[in-house]
């Protein structure tokens, strides 16, 4: 292309850049494009996402969660879940770019059948005690503050035995690969024969092999998933709770911990690192943005989440998004606990991970 002088008359630039139109309407129709046209988009000097902040309050939510159950039952729907859809996404079933995130409600005696996917699952108890979800032939039940995974390609279903007491709706925050594995157009899923798998193994094997910072000697666990199904919200909690005893509030964070895959120290599945943080009553942090679009589940506590300037008041079961480079305060009027989780795994294998924490 001939070069345009700054100094070229308005004529002279209107001229050139005819032109140049012209000739981007002569190569279209060879599925060409310029790229000078776009590289300031292509290649931003900073993340500019499309995908915004946003809160869901959970007591608006739940009474059309319940409604749902009116509907559909969870077997006929496989999963009866609401998906939580990123404002600014429409049509996209993503939280964010790279994550989905949805609430699964289950009733007492039903039945989610057994299916496998590609994409990789976590569960974080909001509501309810007394479900369970099979994983590979292991049953976890479920109560308020478990993180449960479920790896890529493993059998699962849940269910909720009727009699055991706890006989109330119990919902949870699906958190899933899933805008990742369509973007490499990868995904492969499949149903069971049977509606509920045969369980294998007694409740809390796994754990008993691998979360006590031990491992069996011999085992031929080869998959770069935690072994580990279940995280319970008691043993996470008693983590938090020392660290407030023992040691002075990181500034930006609190108390945060990460959960781990205990056999390399890495976050509990390739793709989604989790995390529970403490904030005590009072705390009110310094700025603080990653690359990382992070989804957050309060647990226990109220506050605000200042999120690129905007307020978003939180109580507990409350999910709030948080997009990726955007500023961060986190401001608690009580001790406040939220999980949350991220694609961070996926950043940091590939080298481009970056988050800043501000002194503001
Ligand atoms: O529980 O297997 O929210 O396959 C979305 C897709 C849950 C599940 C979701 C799923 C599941």
């Amino acid at each position: 292309m001939q070069e345009i002088a700054p100094s070229s008359s308005p004529s002279t630039l209107t001229a050139a850049h005819d032109r140049r139109r012209r000739y981007y309407q002569r190569i279209k129709p060879l599925h060409l494009k310029p790229l000078w046209e776009e590289l300031h988009a292509l290649v931003p000097n900073e993340p500019r996402t499309p995908c915004v902040p946003a809160l869901w309050c959970y007591a608006d939510i739940r009474p059309k969660l319940m409604e749902s159950a009116e509907l559909i039952s969870a077997e006929e729907a496989v999963r009866r879940v609401l998906i939580l859809e990123n404002p600014a996404l429409p049509g996209s079933s993503s939280i964010t770019q790279s994550l989905y995130a949805g609430l699964q409600l289950i009733m007492p005696g039903e039945i989610a059948p057994s299916h496998r996917h590609v994409q990789s699952a976590l569960r974080f108890i909001v509501d309810g005690r007394g479900a369970y979800t099979t994983v590979s032939g292991e049953r976890t039940t479920m109560a308020p503050g478990d993180f449960i995974i479920t790896p890529s390609w493993t059998w699962h279903d849940h269910g909720h035995a009727a009699d055991e007491g706890a006989s109330g709706p119990v919902v949870w925050l699906d958190g899933l690969d899933i805008p990742m594995v369509r973007f490499f157009d990868a995904g492969f899923a499949e149903n069971d024969t049977a509606r509920a798998q045969h369980v294998t193994r007694p409740e809390g094997h796994s754990y008993a092999r691998f979360g006590y910072n031990m491992a069996p000697v011999r085992h031929d666990h080869a998959s770069g998933t935690s072994p580990i199904f279940s995280y319970p919200y008691a043993r996470s909690r008693e983590a938090l709770a020392r660290l407030q005893r023992d040691e002075p509030a990181d500034p930006w964070l609190g108390w945060k911990l990460r959960y781990l895959n205990p056999l390399t120290g890495g976050a509990p599945m390739p793709t989604m690192a989790t995390f529970l943080q403490l904030l005590p009553a009072g705390f009110n942090s310094r700025i603080h943005h990653a690359t990382d679009g992070t989804v957050y589940c309060v647990v226990e506590g109220r506050g605000t989440a200042d999120i690129g300037g905007q307020p978003f008041r939180f109580q507990p079961q409350d999910i709030f998004v948080v997009p990726s480079w955007a500023p961060l305060r986190l401001l608690a009027d009580e001790d406040t606990v939220l999980f949350s989780y991220s694609d961070r795994p996926v950043q940091q294998a590939i080298g481009i991970h970056r988050e800043a924490f501000l002194s503001a």
